[in-house]
């Protein structure tokens, strides 16, 4: 029975030691805290996000390797895309006309495309070209002339373009090879027609 005379000193340091556990969990939770309290722009959540000496914000910043969207003066931009002004499945702009030594960027904005020069519907001498889907791919022009080119998925819904480079020096014979390129395309098949005056025009 004389162990009865260390019950309260038992409860005593029972109360001391789940205090202690108290102490520890809120010293956890007060640094996890702010690290969930994260505010987002546009969230109400009771922090001034602007004024003097005072600025929170977490914005999505552009890549600082996208291209401007006008190109330089040497480089031009054709957006790979899902849906323009001439309706779905497009290259745009697709009439071209730049400067020999000029550069396209074939811009991927949307996934699932490529640009490839369309066989036998380039200058004799010019260098073919292939990109690889969902990816941008830029091309140096350095033989005068008109080139023909395609997405290879999309080229049955006449997703295609022309780029003249310089002088039309070989239009009769791209416009007299194009009758099995013409037969892939079996929807908007207008769109040849109307890019090769839309080039004429530019
Ligand atoms: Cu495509």
């Amino acid at each position: 029975m004389k162990y009865l005379k260390l019950l309260p000193f038992l409860f005593f340091s029972m109360v001391i030691f789940s205090n202690n556990i108290d102490m520890r969990d809120e010293a956890i939770e007060a640094r996890i805290m702010p690290l969930g309290n994260a505010c987002m722009q546009g969230e109400d959540c009771g922090i001034s996000t602007s004024g003097p000496g005072y600025k929170v914000s977490l914005v999505k910043t552009a890549s600082a390797s996208e291209p401007a969207a006008s190109g330089s003066e040497n480089e031009h931009i054709v957006k790979m895309l899902n849906a323009g002004a001439d309706g779905v499945m497009v290259f745009e702009p697709a009439a071209l006309k730049i400067k020999k030594g000029d550069t396209v960027i074939f811009k991927s904005v949307d996934p699932g495309h490529n640009s490839v020069s369309a066989p036998n519907l380039i200058p004799s001498g010019a260098t073919p070209w292939e990109s690889i889907q969902g990816q941008d791919f830029s091309v140096t022009f350095d033989t005068e002339g008109v080139y023909v080119y395609q997405c290879t998925p999309h080229l049955v819904m006449a997703m295609i373009g022309l780029i003249q480079v310089g002088e039309a020096t070989n239009l009769a014979d791209i416009k007299s090879n194009l009758g099995p390129f013409q037969s892939l395309i079996a929807l908007n098949q207008d769109r040849l027609d109307k890019y090769f005056s839309q080039l004429e025009s530019l």
